[in-house]
């Protein structure tokens, strides 16, 4: 792996084992462009790697992710210069064919649990917080959020979330299918590794095509509604509320929205 990478560590714990630690720490881990193309070029190295089997995905101990990076988002100039690059990077995710696990201690929020959702197993820490918050900044997920938090958890739990955009524990993550397991905090990481070797002692053909297969079952109808998810999510980059609500989060105050 290239030593230029900025925004994300790369280990390899165990054999057959990638661990890629989103490490933006001052910024709440927040998915800056960046860090997403590390991401991407990380997978795509690891996909080309036939050592490679399994692919941990974290924070690190205290944090997953805050989200896209609202900096980057507030300022529209930047955010329309990037947004291919940035969607290219979540493509490049979701088409990784071998087997993600997430290891998540801490917030998982709005882009974070996206990508925590796009991958296969989810292992919590009791300290998990999870949510999607993007209607606080006047915006709507955008990278399959209104679509798998609803096929986890079923339309009512999904829209009080992402209507809301209030945060809930790992608790109800676990019994709303969300999480794949829910270990103590100090634990997430081992957990994590424990079932990654477990993973990456198996075939690796017959992960591939398992991976695949489960997919199909929860993702078959998924293409239509990340559709409308994309159209509406672009209908509201111009609105005069994302403004207000971006602008309102970095100021610290409470947005004024106005409908428009
Ligand atoms: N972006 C940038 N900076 C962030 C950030 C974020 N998402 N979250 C936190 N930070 C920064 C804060 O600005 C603060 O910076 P300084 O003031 O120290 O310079 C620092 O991290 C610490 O933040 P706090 O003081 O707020 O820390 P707390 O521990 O008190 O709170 C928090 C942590 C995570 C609960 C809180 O920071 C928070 O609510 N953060 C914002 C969460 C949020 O709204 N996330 C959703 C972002 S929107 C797309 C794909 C995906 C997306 C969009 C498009 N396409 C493919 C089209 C995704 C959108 C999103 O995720």
């Amino acid at each position: 792996m290239p030593s230029s990478f900025q925004d994300l560590l790369i280990d390899s714990p165990a054999p057959h084992i990638l661990r890629l630690t989103l490490n933006r720490p001052e910024a709440r881990n927040a998915l800056r462009v960046q860090l997403l193309a590390e991401l991407a070029e990380a997978l795509r190295q690891a996909e080309a790697d036939d050592q490679m089997r399994c692919v941990v995905v974290t924070g690190g101990p205290k944090i997953f992710a805050a989200g896209a990076d609202v900096r980057e988002m507030a300022d529209v100039a930047t955010a329309a210069a990037v947004s291919e690059q940035r969607q290219a990077s979540w493509r490049t995710v979701h088409d990784f064919s071998k087997p993600l696990v997430a290891a998540v201690n801490g917030y998982c929020l709005g882009g974070g649990n996206e990508l925590a959702m796009l991958c296969d197993v989810i292992v919590a820490g009791d300290d998990a917080q999870f949510g999607q918050p993007e209607i606080k900044l006047g915006m709507i997920p955008g990278a399959g959020g209104t679509q798998r938090l609803t096929a986890a958890l079923g339309k009512a739990k999904a829209m009080k979330f992402v209507l809301s955009g209030e945060f809930f524990g790992a608790a109800e993550a676990l019994a709303t299918g969300l999480v794949s397991e829910v270990v103590a905090a100090d634990k997430v990481q081992a957990r994590a590794l424990e079932l990654a070797g477990l993973i990456a002692a198996k075939s690796p053909l017959a992960l591939r095509l398992a991976k695949e297969a489960v997919r199909h079952a929860s993702e078959a109808k998924l293409a239509e509604g990340m559709l409308l998810e994309r159209q509406a999510f672009n209908v509201l980059l111009t609105s005069d509320d994302r403004r207000e609500g971006l602008a309102a989060f970095l100021e610290k105050r409470t947005p004024n929205f106005k409908g428009r």
